[in-house]
């Protein structure tokens, strides 16, 4: 599948930090330490339904990692996955009475549109779940023939006791797991199952729906957890710099596909850190395509929000905290936006070489993106009280922010 385009990032003066981060598996900050080339595995979308602002929120905060680490010359290779065959997108076609694929492929095309639109960096990889299926089958038949999974009627489950870690990404106890496997596509209620946390790696085809060629394993399709991890596998290898996603994603999906490559491969992390972006509400319930409340990216830009303001009202929020979309947030934003324009459109201004050490600071420490925000603010206000003298300083803060926030002024 092919991404979507990259905007510029401009190279700034000095030299970039190197990030610490919070790792839910750890429960702390982590300073990580990627090579020359850093390796970040985000998982994407499962396009059933448009861009909303809390996927947007969540690609936004993975979006800064790359930004941090290109700041230190590294390069970053950055594979992002699309659900396009899962249940949720065959009930919302079947629901609609539309095509699944040409459903998976209208919402992908705008969730480009609105990747691009908020200068969020493209994957180096975007690989769907139906072109990964010839790569996901052997992974599965290895897992088998291993005794990591079972069968049962037909379909293929893993065997969670397979993995001397599991549970260590999460770090929730056996109820709390049971519970959110319940809610979150699993089906810990299914007799015959060795473990009701064991999640499906393959499900042997049903009648009336879709299903791919599984070798040895029959025709069927993939489960949702080793769709990523092979894919993972596939382009990063194990032991890559940091696996993210929204927190609802910590379990089961990150602590299974932790769990299926740690028993592919023997090796342990499948990622050094597991990093999790809060969930963004509307009316006190977290946005969700199942729930229905949703403000959407392409419905704001329809409306003739500017892009750059829609990403300042997510980057007024600390990736990790769970807040609350209102009107509010976007007018602060908008308001941001006019300031900060206004401050960079003239020659001259107060010096920024504090203010590139304040982003690049206040990023490094755990993306603390309203930190950064409230730098830019106190540089914009010295501008609007008093300007400056520096020539050339409005453009520094210019590209600083492009670098990066992503916000184009
Ligand atoms: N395709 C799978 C991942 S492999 C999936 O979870 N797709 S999704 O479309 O449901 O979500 C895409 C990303 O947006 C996930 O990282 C998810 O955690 C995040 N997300 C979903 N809803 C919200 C929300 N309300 N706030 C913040 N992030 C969210
Ligand atoms: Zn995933």
């Amino acid at each position: 599948m092919h991404a979507w385009p990259a905007s510029e990032v401009p190279a700034l003066p000095g030299a970039g930090r190197d990030l610490r981060i919070h790792d839910t598996a750890t429960g702390g900050l982590v300073t990580l330490d990627p090579g020359p080339v850093a390796r970040i595995y985000v998982c994407g979308i499962t396009p059933y339904d448009a861009t909303h602002l809390g996927h947007a929120a969540t690609y936004n905060a993975f979006d800064l990692v790359q930004r941090v680490w290109l700041d230190t010359k590294r390069q970053v290779h950055y594979v992002q996955n699309v659900t396009d065959i899962d249940d949720p997108l065959l009930e919302r076609a079947q629901r609609d009475g539309v095509d699944w694929a040409g459903l998976a492929e209208k919402e992908t095309a705008l969730f480009r549109e609105d990747m691009t639109a908020l200068r969020m960096l493209p994957p180096r990889e975007y690989i769907g779940a139906v072109e990964a299926i010839p790569g996901i089958v052997p992974l599965v038949e290895r897992l088998r023939d291993a005794g990591a999974a079972y069968e049962l009627d037909g379909d293929v489950y893993f065997s969670v006791e397979a993995d001397p870690h599991f549970g260590q990404v999460s770090g929730l106890d056996a109820a709390a797991m049971r519970l959110l496997s319940a809610e979150r596509g699993g089906d810990p209620d299914r007799p015959g199952k060795k473990n009701p946390l064991d999640p499906m790696l393959w499900m042997a085809a049903r009648e009336g729906e879709p299903h791919w060629d599984g070798a040895s394993l029959g025709p069927g399709r993939p489960g949702w957890h080793i769709e990523c991890v092979a894919i993972a596998l596939d382009h990063l290898g194990m032991g890559f710099d940091v696996q993210g996603g929204g927190s609802d994603l910590a379990f089961p999906h990150h602590e299974m596909g932790a769990s299926h490559a740690q028993a592919l491969t023997g090796e342990f992390p499948f990622a050094k850190a597991y990093v999790h972006a809060g969930m963004v509400a509307l009316h006190g319930q977290k946005m969700s395509k199942s729930k229905g409340n949703l403000v959407f990216v392409s419905q704001l830009r329809r409306d003739g929000v500017d892009p750059a303001a829609i990403r300042l009202s997510l980057l007024a929020h600390h990736y990790r905290a769970d807040w609350e979309w209102t009107d509010a947030v976007l007018d602060t934003a908008v308001e941001r936006l006019a300031r900060w324009r206004a401050a960079v459109s003239r020659p001259d201004g107060p010096s920024a070489e504090a203010l590139v050490e304040e982003v690049r600071e206040a990023l490094a420490n755990d993306l603390d993106a309203p930190a950064a925000l409230a730098a830019v603010d106190r540089w914009a206000a010295l501008q609007e009280e008093s300007g400056g003298t520096d020539e050339g300083a409005p453009g520094v803060v210019t590209r600083t922010v492009d670098a990066l926030l992503g916000v184009a002024l």
